[in-house]
């Protein structure tokens, strides 16, 4: 049975406080900018009140980064960084069930997905990069590599501890300090992220988070002091911010949208494919940046493939993000719902086949049913934009000549996937369908290990492994 608030024990796991101040200069404070009000998507529920940074509170934040760059963090030897963000990783293991429940609560992701995906990843990257910290003179940038100063980083609703752990990690690891601002929808893991980051003991002024609005994220990407900007978001804001930049000698990573094509063949094992066509298009809900959005499945096994499809999708439960046995959480906005629905109403106008999921929905929250378009042709908006949503487009090919031009008739180009027993041609496709991952009878993988990042509309620069570094350095 559906209970429109979550249950008073999982309020006291995530700690919850009514209100949250800022992180700056190794203090929290009131921000003078309008206090915000996060909600609960999955009950529409006030779960705490935010205070938000000013154009003022951005000026101090860096200016408190940049103090601890010129004074401590970039004179520390790297072995004693490393100790710091080691610490941090361990402090996120102690306080896992705190956090995932947080994520849950704010995001609306379900809790087996923060509790095994979202938090023990956010640790193993402060884990991977604590390695780094002492070891920057053989990542093969020379013998001295230097940070670049103060990063400004502002990141998404979709993943907010782990976009957090991805921006600070690698920044901390090659001597940067770091002023972030998280998400509005989704300010509250970032801010246990800050008590973390105080209880680590690192130096004042070394992390900063900043909550507030998009022109929050403005003045501190705009900030004179601001040396390296890494910003993970819209295709849109992308683009204004790297029109703002244009002109300044700030060093620019983008972590933009994508439409992601997952490629079955014949020969695939199709009971496998289904498993990583599911996870690829309703894990989180469908927002996710790699989404595999776009099903493109060899003619020959289309019916089969789509039949198969139907019926693995009507078993998943979607509803309660608290409850251990869901499998699709709440949407993140109203905003977000609204935009999903608006983009299915095109496929049903432009006439694609609409099948949607006959689970029950809660009737308070932001939800939508995991939904199937079939007969999706290559021009129609379904096809061609991020719809961020639990909602998967089914195009079909007969040759590989033709996978893999359909895969590549996008503006995006930040992953793909290709199903089929045979090796040669995952290395034909991988090298052939334009996208930063290609991920091989599997999908929406993640290793702090390996980079990860985009061509064209889905940005450039990328995050993790040994080339994320360079995005922190001066090389
Ligand atoms: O993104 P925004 P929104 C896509 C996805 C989604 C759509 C809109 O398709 O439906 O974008 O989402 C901050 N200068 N992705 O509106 O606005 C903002 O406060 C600096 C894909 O939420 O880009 C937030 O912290 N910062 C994506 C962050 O940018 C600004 C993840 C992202 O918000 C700003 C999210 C400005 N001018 C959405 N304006 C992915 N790559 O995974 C806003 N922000």
């Amino acid at each position: 049975m559906w209970e429109y608030a979550p249950a008073p024990e999982s309020r006291d796991i995530a700690n919850l406080k009514p209100n949250y101040r800022m992180f700056s200069d190794g203090q929290f404070v009131e921000g003078t900018g309008e206090p915000l009000k996060t909600v609960n998507p999955a009950t529409e529920e006030v779960l705490a009140e935010v205070s938000t940074a000013s154009t003022a509170d951005v000026d101090k934040a860096v200016k408190a980064a940049r103090r601890a760059y010129d004074r401590v963090w970039s004179k520390m030897p790297g072995t004693e960084r490393a100790k710091y963000i080691y610490r941090i990783a361990r402090l996120i293991q102690e306080r896992s069930r705190e956090l995932a429940v947080l994520e849950s609560l704010d995001n609306g992701k379900p809790i087996k997905e923060s509790r095994d995906v979202d938090v023990p990843t956010a640790a193993a990257h402060f884990f991977y990069h604590a390695g780094w910290a002492d070891k920057l003179s053989y990542a093969g940038y020379g013998p001295d590599p230097r940070p670049l100063g103060v990063a400004g980083q502002v990141i998404p609703w979709n993943f907010p501890l782990l976009m957090a752990a991805w921006k600070i990690a690698p920044a901390l690891a090659c001597g940067n300090t770091v002023v972030l601002k998280p998400a509005e929808t989704t300010p509250l893991t970032a801010l246990v992220l800050a008590e973390i980051i105080q209880q680590a003991d690192l130096p004042p002024g070394v992390v900063n988070i900043i909550p507030g609005a998009g022109d929050v994220g403005a003045s501190l990407v705009e900030h004179p002091d601001v040396n390296k900007v890494a910003f993970t978001g819209s295709t849109d804001v992308g683009k204004i911010i790297q029109r703002e930049l244009a002109g300044t000698r700030k060093k620019l990573t983008l972590e933009l949208g994508g439409k992601a094509a997952n490629v079955v063949f014949d020969d695939a094992p199709l009971d496998q494919a289904v498993e990583g066509i599911v996870n690829g298009i309703f894990f989180n809900q469908g927002h996710v940046c790699c989404a595999g959005s776009r099903l493109l499945v060899q003619e020959s096994v289309a019916d089969e493939l789509l039949e198969k499809l139907r019926v693995r999708v009507s078993t998943l439960r979607v509803g309660d993000p608290l409850d251990k046995n869901t499998d699709v959480g709440a949407i993140n906005s109203r905003e977000q719902l609204t935009k999903i629905q608006e983009l299915v109403e095109s496929g049903e106008g432009e006439g694609a086949s609409r099948w949607t999921s006959s689970c029950p929905l809660p009737d308070k929250g932001f939800f939508f049913a995991p939904t199937v378009f079939s007969n999706v042709s290559q021009a129609m908006r379904i096809a061609r934009e991020e719809i961020f949503g639990p909602v998967l487009s089914v195009l079909t090919f007969r040759t590989p000549d033709e996978a893999v031009a359909k895969a590549n008739n996008t503006p995006y180009g930040l992953s793909a996937g290709v199903w089929t027993e045979k090796g040669s041609r995952i290395l034909w496709m991988a090298q052939r369908m334009r996208a930063g991952v290609v991920w091989s009878n599997t999908f929406n993988r993640f290793d702090p290990t390996a980079p990860f990042g985009g061509y064209q509309e889905s940005g450039f620069g990328r995050e993790g492994g040994r080339t994320g570094l360079e995005a922190y350095l001066d090389v």
